[in-house]
């Protein structure tokens, strides 16, 4: 390895196969973070615009150069213009994905959805009946087809607010309405959002803030709460099932095909078709003792929450799996697919198949999926997975797999504390349990892969405070051995008679990027048992290591719902002290939780430490000095 890559991933999969990536002369997103130093100042400080073609500008934080764009638009508008902008593509990414979810369950209503059904009819009238459908005496597909048009009409703006808003307690929604932010519709906030970022339309900085806020909150209770339940309708709720993580998931007798990206439209029906006789005697008539399938990113976390498929990587893992040369096919959909990908594959064996008609990559052979089509394009291209198996050259599994719990919907939670959250909430009571803090979010290769999503998990435990987590973070801890029961020996001495009684890891993987949603309806029922608002409680968020425009809307979302939210790398705002300030105090006032910002996790354990225990003394519960 040379000397640049030394040291960027605490992992053993990663080290050995970026050593094998060098050798291979593979180019990694390692080494294009080095080509591109020093990375923009002006871009970093969010202190540059390009939105118009009067510029591009630049303000200069000196105060020496120009102190305005060509417009007029000074610091505090560009840098809030910049993170707004910002704000919107990452609600906008996680509602189309959304979008996507409920038009397949429209098709399946209508029975154009060919392969596709409702796994969980519980679950689709008790969501149907939060829509005000009225489902009596009506047939299932019925059912399915009223409600896929009602969550269509939350895209819109044809009524006041989105509808699942009312899972939020009493408390925070009268704030919202107080701040003026309760979003109308999911498209429309993204869409206004963006007129007012336009030149010319939004000039103050505090303004465009609340609509960010506003259009991250139509993501979060709006297009990825949508995505979450119907994926539950269309696949099942997860329920805690043991799986496996790392490279070692690949197998070295068997064909290998991964799935990476985030929406399960696709990856569900290439499971069905890997798990076909048909296709599991074609596998052996070429040698192969069978199809495995795996997952990488928020796509493999859907068919790990739902099914235990194992799990190849997070989203540094991505290129560097691929040097295994054991991979012949990887199927991506969208978001977090480094256009890189396609040429990396060129240099073995594997096919590269883009599927989303929204997504296409170089180097990738793209093959469409709708839920018309989908079904059969899955046997299709597993055929051809399977045929691809004899052109394998020489392949380096370098580890061995690791074992993890995963599947903790909020359902199975409650199932597993009894029926009720009341057992979570004495444990919280008593300070057994100090609190719960939700991990999620990316790697960015700007920080050692998994070391602050590993750390800052080892230290909440270690401090009795229960650790939810989604994304590429629940990949980053199951490889750390933190999502088996066993893990409990890393707990502190309260968490780890709760989690030892329960038969639970300390650490609970709740999914993928959308289903942080998931942690929104557990904070609500908590917060509900207590009567006390989501900003009452001894809760926090955390991205460790986000990198993506996605996660900057989670954090958002997670602050404008009043949980308190430290992020790992800095945002693109110092260039504005008073959004910096904003951002990290004023919303105390308006939404009652801020953002911290600490990239060393050791620190950012502290910080949240702090803040839970003064959640607890405004409680009145027993706290202690960190
Ligand atoms: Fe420059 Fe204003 Fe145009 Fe931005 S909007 S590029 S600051 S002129
Ligand atoms: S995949 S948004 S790198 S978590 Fe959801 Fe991972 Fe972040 Fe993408």
């Amino acid at each position: 390895m040379s000397q640049i890559h030394e040291g960027v991933t605490i992992t053993e999969d990663g080290r050995l196969l970026l050593k094998k990536a060098e050798q291979d002369q593979i180019e990694t997103v390692w080494d294009r973070l080095e080509t591109q130093q020093p990375q923009c100042g002006y871009c970093d400080m969010g202190l540059s615009c390009r939105i118009c073609i009067m510029g591009p500008c630049r303000v200069d934080p000196f105060g020496e150069g120009p102190q305005r764009g060509v417009c007029g638009a000074d610091a505090d508008i560009i840098v809030a213009r910049n993170l707004c902008r910002m704000i919107a593509s990452g609600a906008a990414s996680h509602s189309d994905h959304g979008r996507d979810l409920v038009e397949v369950l429209a098709g399946v209503a209508d029975g154009s959805a060919i392969g596709y059904s409702i796994r969980d009819e519980e679950k689709l009238k008790r969501v149907a009946v939060e829509y005000d459908i009225d489902i009596e005496g009506k047939e299932t597909l019925a059912i399915a087809g009223e409600l896929a048009q009602a969550m269509m009409e939350d895209y819109g703006m044809r009524q006041k607010q989105i509808r699942l808003l009312k899972r939020a307690p009493k408390k925070r929604r009268e704030c919202w309405e107080k701040a003026g932010i309760v979003p109308r519709g999911i498209d429309r906030e993204t869409s206004e959002m963006l007129h007012r970022t336009h030149m010319g339309v939004d000039n103050n900085w505090q303004t465009l803030l609340l609509q960010a806020l506003r259009n991250a909150l139509s993501d979060g209770w709006g297009g990825s709460m949508i995505a979450t339940e119907v994926s539950d309708i269309l696949f099942g709720i997860p329920s805690p099932r043991p799986t496996t993580v790392n490279v070692g998931v690949l197998k070295k007798d068997q064909v290998n095909i991964l799935v990476h990206g985030h929406n399960p439209v696709v990856s569900e029906m290439i499971l069905e078709a890997c798990l076909s006789d048909q296709m599991i005697s074609l596998a052996r008539e070429k040698g192969a003792e069978g199809i495995n399938l795996a997952g990488l990113c928020c796509t493999g976390n859907e068919l790990l929450m739902r099914h235990g498929i194992s799990m190849a990587g997070n989203h540094l893992m991505t290129e560097l799996v691929l040097s295994t040369g054991a991979v012949e096919m990887m199927l991506v959909d969208y978001q977090c697919i480094m256009p890189s990908l396609g040429e990396i594959a060129s240099n073995y064996h594997t096919k590269m198949i883009s599927t989303s008609d929204k997504a296409q990559f170089p180097e990738m052979v793209h093959r469409e999926f709708h839920p018309e089509n989908a079904q059969k394009l899955a046997y299709t291209l597993v055929r051809e997975a399977i045929e691809n198996y004899p052109r394998r050259g020489e392949v380096y599994i370098p580890v061995k797999p690791v074992n993890a719990v995963g599947g903790f919907s909020v359902e199975a939670i409650v199932s597993a504390l009894g029926g009720t959250p009341a057992p979570l909430i004495d444990a919280i009571k008593a300070g057994k349990i100090r609190g719960a803090v939700g991990i999620v979010g990316c790697n960015n290769p700007k920080i050692k892969h998994d070391y602050a999503n590993t750390t800052l998990t080892r230290r909440l435990i270690e401090n009795d405070i229960l650790v939810v987590d989604t994304g590429c973070v629940s990949v980053s801890t199951a490889k750390a051995g933190l999502k088996v029961a066993e893990a409990i020996k890393y707990a502190g001495p309260g968490l780890k008679e709760v989690c030892g009684a329960l038969g639970i890891p300390p650490v609970l993987h709740m999914g993928s990027c959308v289903d942080n949603v998931r942690i929104l309806v557990l904070a609500s029922a908590l917060a509900d048992a207590l009567g006390v608002d989501i900003s009452d409680l001894p809760l926090a968020g955390a991205a460790p290591e986000w990198y993506s425009e996605k996660a900057a809307t989670i954090g958002s979302y997670f602050v404008a719902s009043g949980v308190y939210t430290v992020l790992g790398p800095m945002p693109p705002i110092t260039g504005s002290i008073n959004v910096v300030k904003l951002l990290t105090e004023g919303l105390e006032d308006v939404v009652g939780a801020t953002f911290g910002v600490e990239p060393d996790p050791e620190k950012a354990a502290v910080m949240i430490r702090k803040h839970i225990e003064s959640k607890r003394k405004k409680l009145g519960l027993p706290s202690i000095d960190v």
